[in-house]
């Protein structure tokens, strides 16, 4: 008899429970099968379909209770264990033959821990690398109704959301302030399953194909043999690139405007870039543009601080966002549509919707607000929640389409694919960052990281064996139903519109829309990325780029540079501006800026502590800047320093004050303080004048057109630093209170434009 057919016989026996029908299953437990090598006489299978199959275990396949809570199943129990949850006695000594002997190849829990550690990284993000994240609600004030049936957009509707801002060239660990587009995803954990807004602080892009889109990163990422730059398009190949497929002039236009160096994710725009087609209750199609407008408007750095903050603190932007929400001034944002006919040739005043290298000026079509969002809890955990959040342009919900825009079609098939590689698998959707807050139940199984236990045996339809579950949706039963758009006749071509050819009047359009004072910025940043390139080739090719946004901004790079400046090569149009565009002549909350008070032991520390106690009033950030840590008065109301001289530099803060005049006329930053302002390269400080740290701030802080000031005697401090007590933004008097009321009210408009010579 064969050996092995015996053996598995009696397995069988073992195995099967004796049953007239087919066997019914223990809930958590898979039923028994038989092993065979023949066909069984009696089938096991089908198994009738399970009354719980599509909601989640409550137990193991093994038995134990779950809760449900991943964290849980991570972190319970109060001892250390080994991933298997045995208990550990050490965890600090690997296990040898003696103290000083060799280390044991039996020492599992070694090998354990630093075998899951040479696996703790995940390839980052191919784009959009370095971000910061955080949770919040959605609500939604109803106005959308007429044109989307999505349910997410009803009045008062409250959805979770988490939303990922990122610059988009830089590596994991690059910095925050560098010149780039930002990112902008929001994910909308809705009634009707996960809806994604993967936008750009920006409105345009690049290019109107996906199809380009490797070219345009390729040439933006550091040059691939040296890999440099980090994080940055000042470099040969962003600018040989954009040259000649100038199509990108727009978006890099922008770039180089006060917007790719924003002073806050907070106080940035958002945009859905994309014209989406939006589907009401009856079917109807309306064509629409989503915007965020941030509620405290959108401010930028000066480029010089943001480059010292890239060395003071790359993390700015990340410790900004989360430091807000800390502080409890949740950073929100409107949700605003612009809509458009559907018509037939997606067009809108002559511009072509499908092209997203194209705005429409809000003056045309006004953004109607339909919600509002509020970013309110910090992540717990970075890795498990911002690197393993995954956004899609295809996680869609009904009442919301997408366009036949090229542009869009690419990223339906990108972002999904990314995640696969990204996260290591199909089955990403279960991460619980990625989790829908709604049932799933689909047919998707196995792979990679699977995680669900599913039950059942037809997953396919139709099926009988499953009671034919799950059933199909209608419409009307919250499925998601494409608009049967009309598709035109045509021939399979590898070709654009002609529209798409126009690739300079929107950039003149912009350009023309900005204040002096903005327009001197964007010569700036141009002639600065340029003068990084050496191919002089590629700088010639830009200025004729130029020349045809205008002769101004291209004379003024060109003398920047060196170079004779180009003519126009198309004809330039003079397009009404639209205002909208720029970011200054508006005032602003206040909330989460941040006040820095230089104080020491002597100072008035009774209008420190008004000056603070009036900034947290304000959801202002107040910190107290000492020549050293620790608290001031201590033996009365003690003071608490947040910053000494030696960690402070004035980019940190958007307005310095000065309480009475510390360091001024006396020698209380004594030679340790002089040493110490000396190593830290601010040169010589001399006996019994003001430190020079504080000096730097204020020229600095003054430089960078920030309000600055104090209270008392502190005009002679003021001018050591180069800073005319009575001129715009320098706020002086005796009272303390007063002082901080005139610096609210400046900042409100962010910083102080009469300093700057062109204005605004
Ligand atoms: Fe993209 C990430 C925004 C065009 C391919 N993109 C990514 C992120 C944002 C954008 C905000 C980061 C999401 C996150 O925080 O995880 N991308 C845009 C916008 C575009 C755009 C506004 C134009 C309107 N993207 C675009 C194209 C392609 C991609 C044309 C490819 C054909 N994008 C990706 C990607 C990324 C990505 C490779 C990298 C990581 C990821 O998706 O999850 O799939």
């Amino acid at each position: 008899k064969n050996p092995l057919k015996a053996a598995v016989e009696k397995a069988a026996d073992t195995l099967r429970e004796p049953s007239d029908g087919p066997e019914e299953g223990v809930p958590g437990k898979p039923a028994a099968r038989t092993p065979s090598l023949e066909q069984p006489t009696r089938p096991v299978e089908p198994l009738p379909p399970k009354a719980d199959q599509t909601g989640p275990a409550e137990v193991s396949p093994t038995g134990q209770e779950l809760s449900g809570d991943p964290a849980e199943a991570a972190q319970a129990g109060a001892h250390l264990t080994t991933a298997q949850g045995t208990r550990l006695y050490d965890t600090d000594h690997s296990l040898k033959a003696g103290e000083r002997g060799p280390v044991l190849l039996q020492d599992h829990h070694l090998r354990e821990k630093i075998t899951h550690f040479d696996h703790e990284r995940i390839p980052e993000r191919v784009v959009h690398a370095r971000g910061a994240a955080a949770h919040g609600v959605f609500v939604g004030y109803g106005t959308a109704g007429d044109v989307s049936r999505a349910a997410f957009l009803a009045e008062g509707v409250a959805t979770p959301v988490f939303t990922r801002f990122s610059t988009v060239l830089g590596s994991r660990g690059s910095a925050d302030t560098v010149r780039d587009t930002r990112g902008f995803a929001v994910k909308f954990y809705t009634d009707e399953g996960v809806f994604d807004l993967v936008g750009n602080n920006i409105p345009v892009f690049f290019i109107q194909d996906a199809i380009k889109f490797p070219d345009i990163i390729h040439a933006g990422k550091p040059h691939p043999d040296r890999e440099i730059p980090q994080a940055q398009s000042a470099h040969d190949t962003f600018w040989d690139f954009v040259s000649l497929h100038t199509e990108a002039t727009h978006h890099t236009l922008w770039n180089m405007s006060d917007r790719g160096i924003p002073r806050s994710y907070r106080m940035m725009e958002g945009f859905g870039v994309h014209t989406f087609r939006l589907v009401n209750a009856a079917g109807a199609t309306t064509l629409a543009k989503f915007h965020w407008k941030p509620k405290l408007g959108v401010h930028s750095l000066l480029w010089e601080e943001a480059q010292v903050i890239n060395g003071v603190d790359p993390d700015f932007h990340r410790r900004d966002l989360a430091d807000a929400i800390e502080a409890g001034a949740h950073p929100q944002w409107e949700l605003g549509l612009q809509t458009f006919p559907d018509t037939e040739d997606q067009m809108f005043e002559g511009i072509d919707l499908l092209d997203s290298t194209k705005i429409v000026p809000e003056e045309l079509a006004p953004v109607q607000p339909v919600g509002v969002l509020t970013l309110n809890a910090n992540v717990s955990n970075y890795f498990a929640e911002t690197e393993q959040v995954a956004f899609h342009v295809g996680h869609l919900v009904p009442g919301i389409d997408v366009t036949d825009d090229p542009l869009v079609a690419g990223r339906l098939h990108s972002y999904l694919d990314t995640q696969i590689s990204r996260l290591g698998g199909p089955n990403f959707a279960q991460l619980p960052i990625n989790r829908p807050h709604v049932p799933v139940n689909d047919m998707l199984r196995d792979g990679r990281h699977q995680s669900a236990v599913h039950r059942g045996v037809a997953p396919y339809r139709p099926n009988s064996l499953d009671g034919g579950c799950p059933f199909l949706a209608g419409a009307t039963e919250g499925a998601f139903v494409e608009a049967p758009v009309t598709v035109p006749e045509a021939s399979k071509v590898r070709r654009a519109p002609a529209s798409y050819d126009d690739h300079f009047s929107q950039p003149r359009l912009f350009w023309l829309s900005m204040t002096p004072v903005e327009r001197e910025h964007i010569i700036s940043a141009y002639t600065f990325e340029l003068s990084k390139c050496y191919e002089q080739a590629v700088k010639e090719r830009t200025l004729r780029v130029l020349a045809n946004i205008d002769p101004v901004l291209c004379q003024e790079v060109a003398t920047g540079l060196g170079l004779p400046a180009p003519e126009a090569t198309v004809e330039l149009g003079t397009p009404a501006p639209s205002p909208a565009l720029s970011q200054l002549r508006g005032t602003w909350p206040g909330d989460g800026r941040v006040v820095g008070i230089v104080a020491d032991a002597d100072s008035d520390l009774a209008g420190v502590r008004t000056v603070r106690e009036a900034a947290l009033a304000a959801g202002m950030v107040p910190l107290v800047i000492a020549p050293t840590g620790g608290v001031l008065d201590p033996d009365g109301d003690p003071v608490t320093v947040q910053r000494s001289f030696t960690a402070a530099r004035s980019v940190e803060f958007d307005a310095v004050l000065l309480a009475g005049v510390p360091a001024a006329g006396k020698d209380a930053y004594g030679a340790r303080d002089a040493r110490a302002a000396r190593a830290a390269g601010a040169g010589a400080v001399p006996r019994g004048g003001t430190d020079p740290r504080v000096v730097l701030m204020l020229t600095e802080a003054f430089r960078h057109n920030k309000v600055v000031g104090g209270w008392g005697d502190v005009a002679a401090v003021l001018e050591q630093a180069d800073v005319s007590p009575g001129g715009p933004g320098v706020v002086t008097g005796t009272d303390a209170g007063a002082v901080f009321d005139a610096l609210a009210e400046l900042l409100g408009a962010h910083r102080v434009w009469d300093r700057f010579p062109a204005g605004v």
